[in-house]
């Protein structure tokens, strides 16, 4: 796939202040992930490019947006073409949230520095809001400040982890419930043995939690997603443990692979527009003696089925 709007050649070695005059969107080689040249979100964006940035999103998952320099209005204005800003309900605690419940703003500042969320150690492959009642459709995080080495971002293909699934693991899985509890909720009531990745009978399930499908549909494209992710407390519903946490385990071996991966290097003035639906990110740990700021603005989205 590569979209253009002009027979003019692609500027290279643009400096951040200036854009490349053509639109162009190339998918990376990878499992997932396109690029995107050309796009200027100091201005309104031609409906043509709307239209051809959701059309990537539904199909490559995950869009980096290059040489972008905008301030907090314009990256609002960008994110309202796909959607409005994802709200919490007032008891659910995400990231940002002051202090964990309600208050959580717009643009979340993901940074080591004063003011900032998520420090410098390595995250693990998670979808934002994954634990709400309605998650997230998709968020945007834009590099301001990039440290020389390390805080890498690595996100995940799900529609093709469920794709590479042998039948019968999918036959298996397809209807089951999946509680995913809310990780900010356990940092509030700290468990000793630190953070369960499966929820056994005796521990006390957190409270509010949402029940979901392990196996979602894409609202865009119809594909089945495996709905699952890395590190989470999870539970099966309905099945006995041993068996729900040894399925688990299973399924995250596989969504994990690298066939399924593609990790970016960060470059200032890059966003990254994702799909939440239909990817996990991780991120990889970097010296605290650097600097990194990137500002998110996370999508309001559906209730999965
Ligand atoms: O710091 C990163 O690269 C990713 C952080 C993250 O998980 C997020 O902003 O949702
Ligand atoms: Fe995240």
């Amino acid at each position: 796939m590569s979209i253009s709007f002009s027979a003019e050649p692609t500027t290279r070695h643009a400096s951040l202040a200036t854009v490349p005059d053509v639109f162009r969107i190339s998918p990376i080689a990878a499992a997932l992930g396109a690029e995107v040249a050309g796009l200027d979100a100091t201005r309104p964006l031609p409906a043509a490019q709307v239209l051809a940035l959701k059309q990537a999103l539904r199909d490559r998952h995950v869009l980096v947006i290059k040489q972008q320099r905008i301030d907090d209005g314009q990256f609002e204005r960008l994110a309202s073409y796909f959607g409005s800003v994802f709200r919490p309900p007032a008891n659910v605690p995400v990231l940002g949230s002051d202090p964990y419940g309600g208050n959580t703003p717009d643009i979340v500042h993901v940074s080591n520095q004063a003011g900032g969320v998520l420090g410098h150690d390595e995250l693990s492959a998670h979808a934002d809001h994954h634990w709400t009642p309605v998650p997230s459709a998709g968020s945007l995080l834009y590099g301001i400040e990039i440290p020389s080495e390390g805080g890498d971002t690595t996100w995940y293909n799900l529609a093709a982890a469920w794709d590479a699934l042998d039948a019968a693991t999918q036959r298996e899985i397809d209807q089951l419930q999946l509680i995913t509890y809310n990780p900010f909720l356990r940092k509030l009531k700290p468990l000793a043995s630190g953070f369960p990745l499966y929820r056994t009978p005796d521990i006390e399930p957190l409270a509010p939690f949402e029940v979901h499908p392990l196996v979602r549909t894409h609202p865009d494209s119809g594909r089945r997603i495996l709905h699952l992710g890395a590190r989470t407390e999870v539970e099966i519903v309905g099945v006995e443990p041993q068996y729900g946490a040894a399925l688990i385990a299973r399924l995250r071996a596989h969504l994990l692979q690298p066939r399924f991966a593609y990790t970016h290097r960060w470059s200032v003035g890059d966003i990254v527009y994702w799909d939440n639906q239909a990817t996990l990110h991780a991120r990889s740990a970097f010296d605290n003696g650097e600097r990194r700021l990137l500002k998110r603005i996370s999508l309001s989205g559906s209730r999965p089925y």
